[in-house]
């Protein structure tokens, strides 16, 4: 029977971490998958985590199963970094915690497809290619609505909030609480509430994925689309990931937050989310989760926590200039200046997918098909090398 199963095609994204890895070139770069890289090129385990690890070992242990939605303490500090300390209405949400984002993700499309088999949820164009599968494993609809701009490399804001005032009552709509992977270009804090008004009136059901607070502004600057939202105090799905703003990538560390009208709104919201976790993995792996709630609810290692954050996020910041100034010094042409207006791991670059093939095939240089550019894997050491190779396929 097995031998009529077709090879299913590489991940468009972790696939080319792979080729990457069997590359003997030596002079190698990959700035492909979203996985953060300091200067010297190497992904670090924070010094807060580490010691938040120490603090369990030296712990009691404790291996039976946590609660389905995982440790109800862990929930708490998370809906407080994303919703803010100031949020009163504790007891109207519902909450889980989840395999890194991409868990709560299928939690939360499996809870749309059980709960509300009727509606699309919408997605932006372009939007990170797992969200097309999370959402078609779960057998929900989804449809997309334009977002990028590629003319003047920005928001296509008027067409998004038009395309916003014609969709159905009822449907869901995916948008990126910051960061937006793959063009690293958000709505600004007007435009949200614009965005945030549009959908209350039309009556659809905001979903934010939240895969890198603290990696664009700050965490508190980086939550502003996810607290208007709040604020104006409709339903909200809130998904986040903690593999980059922690660097705990394989320790699958994410959170499902649902804020609802009601007591009993959250209370029936939390049953059906339990129902789609036994159905999906039972009960969540507990040690990420611990090291977050660990590092969160200390408030010396929170202090160092954020201090590790912003030094990433300084330093990818400070690579979006690096990269900019050294395609102007190379008079490779173009204005490039859009790139330091991005935020978060990623730009994309305009390169096309010829000259992405180019860059791969005669460089050894990683880029998403797209023109997706990881700024987080460009270090001083390699980024001439990467700018005299874009300059080489774009001058061709
Ligand atoms: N959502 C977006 C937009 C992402 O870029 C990622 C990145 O990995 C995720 C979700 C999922 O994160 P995780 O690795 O925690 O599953
Ligand atoms: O977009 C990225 O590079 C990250 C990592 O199937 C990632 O979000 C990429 C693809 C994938 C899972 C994670």
């Amino acid at each position: 029977m097995l031998e009529t199963v077709d090879l299913a095609p590489r991940d468009a994204i972790l696939g080319l971490t792979v080729a990457f890895n069997e590359d003997p070139r030596s002079e190698k770069v990959n700035l492909s998958v979203g996985v953060y890289q300091d200067e010297h090129g190497k992904t670090p385990t924070l010094g807060s985590v580490v010691e938040a690890e120490n603090i369990l070992a030296a712990g009691p242990s404790n291996k039976a199963y946590l609660p389905i939605s995982g440790s109800p303490g862990y929930s708490e500090v998370v809906q407080e970094l994303v919703f803010g300390p100031e949020y009163q209405t504790a007891g109207h949400l519902a909450g889980a915690h989840t395999p890194g984002g991409t868990g709560g993700l299928r939690v939360a499309a499996d809870f749309l497809h059980a709960n509300f088999p009727q509606a699309t949820v919408w997605l932006s164009e372009p939007t990170w290619p797992n969200h097309p599968s999370v959402f078609a494993a779960a057998e929900v609809p989804t449809k997309t609505y334009p977002y990028f701009d590629q003319q003047t490399n920005s928001l296509a804001f008027e067409q998004m909030l038009a395309a916003i005032e014609k969709m159905p009552a009822g449907d869901v709509i995916l948008l990126h609480g910051c960061c937006h992977n793959p063009t690293g270009i958000d709505p600004t804090a007007k435009e949200w509430q614009q965005i945030v008004q549009a959908v209350a009136k039309r009556g659809l059901l905001p979903f934010l994925d939240f895969a890198y607070q603290g990696f664009g502004d700050g965490l508190d600057e980086d939550a502003a689309g996810v607290r208007e939202f709040r604020n104006a105090g409709g339903d909200l799905i809130v998904c986040s990931s903690f593999s980059k703003n922690f660097g705990l990538y394989r320790e699958r560390v994410g959170a499902l937050s649902i804020a609802c009208a009601t007591n009993d709104a959250a209370t029936a919201v939390q049953s059906q989310i339990n129902r789609a976790i036994r159905a999906n993995y039972s009960n969540p792996p507990a040690h990420g989760a611990a090291i977050v709630e660990t590092i969160l609810r200390d408030q010396n290692l929170r202090e160092t926590w954020e201090k590790e954050l912003s030094a990433m996020r300084d330093r990818i910041n400070g690579m979006r200039q690096q990269l900019v100034d050294s395609l102007e010094a190379k008079g490779v042409p173009g204005d490039y200046s859009f790139i330091t207006r991005q935020r978060g791991m990623f730009s994309f670059s305009g390169l096309t997918k010829d000259q992405v093939e180019q860059l791969r095939e005669q460089y050894a240089i990683y880029i998403v098909g797209s023109g997706r550019i990881n700024v987080a894997g460009l270090t001083p050491a390699n980024i001439d090398r990467v700018t005299e190779a874009i300059g080489a396929v774009v001058s061709k």
